[in-house]
């Protein structure tokens, strides 16, 4: 990885999005690979307490059928969303301390003092994977402030043809009275037309940063190629939730400097360790 922080922070500031390539090294790549595979082969078949947290593609696609050409049966027990990630393995739980992850967020908030939020896994399967409708992610997060970044890395090559994000760069520099719930979907017709759409065509292993209110989405899986990205959302010092819905690992601070939170964090990195596998 190219270690580049004033570029990174003028880039993401300018235009409210940031790719940095070689953030996965192969071998993680590997094995971050294998353990999603692991958990979307039979999804079907997880304890509840672990399928509560998959969405499959075919109930996405019975709710929203104009964003999938396939029918629910077509698309079978594809896996389209894993939400709350550390549940299932602790590897997951060891990448929110992944040092490459937090000198782009280190560099990208100006401070050591932001926290983690969520995560989760955004599949589009080969050939049946979905559109992701255009939105903001500020709205849905609900936080006193917009100063949250989302983070994806990107376990696999992302291309046009197989569903990579589109952004509208520009589009983060908004008032935060000026977006609403209605930016979780925005119809193509309600698009602003002063952006360009830049597709985000990276390599495996890459890290793609984005503002909470930056407008974006990406199309269909048409490829024979998976399309795998581990998303987590981290937010600013001084920002706090106003959701009453809580995430594993939510509040941990790796690079804080406070002693408090540094024991938070050495604490929580012991129990990851010691815990196993749970699908
Ligand atoms: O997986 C993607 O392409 C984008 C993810 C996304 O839209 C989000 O996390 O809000």
């Amino acid at each position: 990885m190219r270690t580049d922080p004033d570029k990174w922070q003028s880039d993401y500031l300018r235009n409210g999005y940031l790719v940095v390539e070689g953030v996965l090294a192969d071998p993680l790549l590997a094995q971050l690979r294998k353990v999603i595979d692991r958990i979307s082969a039979d999804a079907d078949n997880l304890p509840p307490h672990l399928k509560q947290h998959i969405q499959f593609e075919r109930d996405w696609v019975s709710r929203r059928p104009h964003f999938n050409k396939h029918t629910p049966e077509q698309v079978g027990s594809a896996v389209r969303n894993i939400a709350n990630l550390s549940l299932f393995d602790p590897i997951f739980g060891r990448l929110i301390f992944q040092d490459r992850q937090l000198d782009i967020l280190d560099a990208l908030f100006q401070s050591t003092e932001y926290r983690f939020f969520n995560y989760k896994c955004i599949l589009k399967a080969p050939r049946v994977g979905s559109v992701l409708r255009w939105h903001r992610d500020y709205p849905y997060v609900e936080h006193t402030t917009t100063d949250i970044i989302t983070s994806m890395l990107c376990l696999d090559e992302m291309l046009l043809s197989n569903g990579a994000t589109v952004v509208l760069p520009g589009s983060h520099r908004v008032e935060q009275d000026q977006m609403s719930p209605a930016d979780i979907e925005i119809d193509e017709a309600d698009l602003p037309d002063q952006f360009d759409r830049v597709t985000v065509c990276c390599p495996a292993g890459s890290a793609v940063l984005f503002h909470a209110n930056i407008i974006h989405g990406g199309g269909a899986n048409e490829s024979q190629l998976p399309r795998r990205n581990l998303i987590s959302i981290w937010t600013g010092p001084g920002t706090y939730p106003i959701t009453p819905a809580r995430a594993a690992h939510q509040g941990l601070m790796p690079r804080s400097k406070d002693p408090a939170r540094q024991r938070q964090v050495e604490m929580s990195r012991q129990k990851i360790e010691q815990s196993k596998p749970a699908a």
